[in-house]
């Protein structure tokens, strides 16, 4: 029994599929863990959520921003984009039992001790017990009666740094922001979202989240991550791992076997 943890896959179900097949991937005998960001920008959004639906208990994620993003439309909160390319998902039959099913995935794993998964990373802040409990704190609403009021405040980039003492909003949209869309930090703890490049084209005022110190990592655990593909996969830094290569633009989708730690990748190019 393997364990694998596949970077973005933003709906590129056919390079999925092909990788998973390099590998021997058996449902019936692996695990599947998605780092989130199912959906979004590519191509065969459906095919996608049809096929890791299909994988039952064989499949787990955390959620991305855009599969947040697709709870948002499909509450009406949001409008879809057409580069979002999700309307034969959101035209479906069966969109309601994806929605039920993908709002209850989490923003936090723990597929083993002393390893986390989120979709952008760790606040440099938490300890990764702390995100876990934070996490927890946004599927309680998500999976909740009220879950479409929830997604209704949860869009906004403020307030940019935590405060145990937050409440409310403003603390759901500070979890929400640090787990699914985080990159850079000013000022060493405080959330910036307006820079995507790879670290070296950066603002020297911005620091990658994973380079600023974080006194609660504990120097045998790691995280696991994805959200930023202009890394290309690398953090240069023991304890982060990325996993997000850029399928979808046209560079690489990657598979960490978790066991051996030895990744996998599929060109684009090769897939088409
Ligand atoms: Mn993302």
């Amino acid at each position: 029994m393997a364990t694998y943890i596949v970077g973005d896959i933003q709906a590129c179900f056919s390079g999925l599929v092909k990788l998973l097949d390099s590998v021997g991937f058996s449902a019936r005998q692996d695990k599947l863990i998605a780092v989130g960001d199912l959906i979004g920008r590519g191509p065969e959004a459906l095919e996608t959520i049809e096929y890791l639906y299909s994988l039952g208990d064989s499949f787990e994620t955390v959620l991305g921003n855009h599969d947040l993003h697709l709870l948002a439309i499909y509450s009406g909160i949001r409008k879809a984009k057409p580069n979002d390319k999700l309307d034969l998902l959101l035209t479906s039959n069966h969109i309601e039992k994806y929605i039920n099913w993908l709002r209850k995935k989490p923003l936090a794993l723990q597929p083993k001790v002393d390893i986390l998964i989120t979709h952008a990373g760790l606040y440099p802040q938490w300890s990764i017990k702390q995100a876990l409990a934070y996490s927890n704190e946004i599927s309680e609403q998500l999976t909740g009666e009220n879950w479409q009021s929830f997604l209704s405040i949860m869009y906004g980039n403020l307030p940019t740094v935590w405060d145990d003492k937050l409440t409310g909003a403003k603390r759901s949209r500070f979890i929400v922001n640090a787990l699914t869309r985080m990159r850079f930090v000013k000022d060493v703890n405080s959330l910036n979202f307006d820079c995507k490049t790879a670290p070296k084209d950066a603002n020297p005022n911005l620091t990658p989240w994973f380079a600023v110190s974080n006194e609660k990592l504990k120097s045998l655990q790691k995280v696991i991550f994805g959200h930023w593909a202009a890394l290309n996969g690398s953090t240069h830094t023991r304890q982060a791992i990325a996993l997000d290569t850029g399928f979808v633009w046209g560079n690489k989708l990657t598979l960490l076997d978790l066991s051996t730690n030895i990744r996998h990748s599929i060109k684009y190019k090769e897939t088409q």
